[in-house]
């Protein structure tokens, strides 16, 4: 049997990852893999899960298995803090899942379960595992213009053109915010726009939420999903704790379903937990449990959000940095979008051989496509990108 298997392509990302950690040039810059590094190069354990982790440890008292949705506790609040009070709580249904990852596995197979013809829409560009796991499920998938290369912005005509194809009953993939790998997003403005056509070509939205707190803050990287959750009558949600909490390894994430009425909602959560069964039974509870603790406790969500806040204010900075370091360098004003994008990644439109010659000649790491994690960097090493970028002709 085994015999029969094909080899498959590398993830690029995590290929990319290897060949730094075996590249042996001092003053390396890795800006690829999307893990949040503060100004040392360390992907710090948060405070707050520090200190949840111990009272748990002191307080925990039995390791049994919780549910098939995970801890109901969990769902509540991360439902809370993904759609604060903007949709009826009694419309939701929501599980447990293995990281982000997990929740977008598990909805795109709800999908394939109820509406096998269904075609998924994913914005050009995309993460890559978004056409990964639907090529590997054999789901239907297409794209619509997203990323304008010239502007580096979003090419909102074409997103608008393009979703206006869309069939009823097709699912159309959205970033709550912070686009990967693109990091150009879309205005509120534009999102009631695109609303408006989902509704019009009675589409269903799937918002994937995995960088909540890292672009313009908690609340308001939360106003399109919650948007779209109050105005659209169906909707999937699939969101991560990964970075947020910077909890990357225990794997915490949630799916949520929408149902149009609130009587919907028995169905939707009993297939929800149906879903986990067929895949792991019970979804990981560490993490789950962190982030309970953390979101139900005043003083350890304040410190929380703190330095949540720390870390998104460090990652703005940086940007600013950058993009005026390349206006100095440059004497032009080509890259005032690195200080418009947001969250972790900004793709800075260059071609492949560009970005090879940025590794080979300066030990500088970024994806292919030229995205760049903008929290590989500090304050010394912006103006070595900034340099090695003017000098290269970009
Ligand atoms: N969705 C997007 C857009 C991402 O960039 C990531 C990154 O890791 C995820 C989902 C899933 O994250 P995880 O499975 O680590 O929670
Ligand atoms: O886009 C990124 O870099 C992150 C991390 O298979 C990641 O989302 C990358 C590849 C992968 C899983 C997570």
């Amino acid at each position: 049997m085994l015999e029969l298997l094909q080899p498959q392509p590398a993830d690029k990302i995590l290929a990319l990852m290897q060949a730094f950690r075996e590249d042996p040039r001092a003053g390396k810059i890795d800006l690829g893999v999307g893990v949040y590094k503060n100004a040392e190069g360390v992907t710090p354990v948060m405070r707050a899960i520090k200190a949840a982790e111990k009272t748990l440890w002191e307080t925990e008292t039995t390791k049994a298995y919780t549910g098939l949705a995970g801890d109901p506790a969990f769902s509540d609040a991360m439902i809370d803090l993904v759609l604060g009070t903007s949709v009826e709580r009694a419309r939701i249904a929501a599980v447990a899942t293995p990281g982000g990852t997990g929740a977008i596995r598990q909805g795109f197979e709800l999908i394939k379960w109820v509406n096998p013809e269904a075609t998924v829409w994913l914005s050009a560009p995309t993460w890559p595992n978004h056409p990964s796991i639907l090529k590997f499920l054999k789901m239907p998938l297409a794209e619509y213009r997203y990323f304008d290369d010239e502007t580096r912005g979003v090419d909102f005509e074409g997103m608008l053109e393009d979703l206006a194809q869309v069939k009823a009953g097709d699912v159309v993939l959205l970033h709550g915010c912070c686009h990967n790998p693109t990091g150009a997003n879309l205005t509120l403005a534009q999102w009631a726009e695109v609303i408006a056509v989902l509704q019009e070509v009675g589409a269903v939205p799937f918002v994937d939420i995995a960088y909540q707190g890292f672009g313009d803050g908690l609340e308001e990287d939360a106003a399109a999903v919650r948007m779209v959750a109050s105005e659209m009558p169906e909707c999937l949600i699939a969101a991560s704790c990964s970075k947020n909490f910077g909890i990357y390894r225990e794997r915490t994430g949630v799916l949520m379903a929408i149902s149009e009425k609130a009587d919907g909602q028995p169905l939707a959560q009993g297939s929800l937990a149906f879903l986990n069964r067929q895949n792991y039974s019970f979804p990981p509870d560490h993490g789950a449990r962190l982030v309970t603790m953390i979101l139900t406790d005043p003083a350890l969500r304040a410190d929380w959000e703190a330095e949540l806040e720390e870390v998104r204010l460090g990652m703005l900075a940086l940007r600013e940095q950058l993009a005026s370091e390349l206006q100095r360098l440059s004497g032009s004003d080509r890259f005032g979008f690195l200080a418009q994008h947001r969250g972790m990644f900004s793709r800075l439109g260059t071609t492949p051989e560009m970005v090879e010659k940025l590794r080979a000649d300066h030990a500088i790491y970024m994806v292919g496509d030229s995205r760049m994690n903008i929290a590989g960097l500090n304050a010394q090493t912006v103006p070595i990108l900034a340099q090695a970028i003017v000098d290269a002709g970009i």
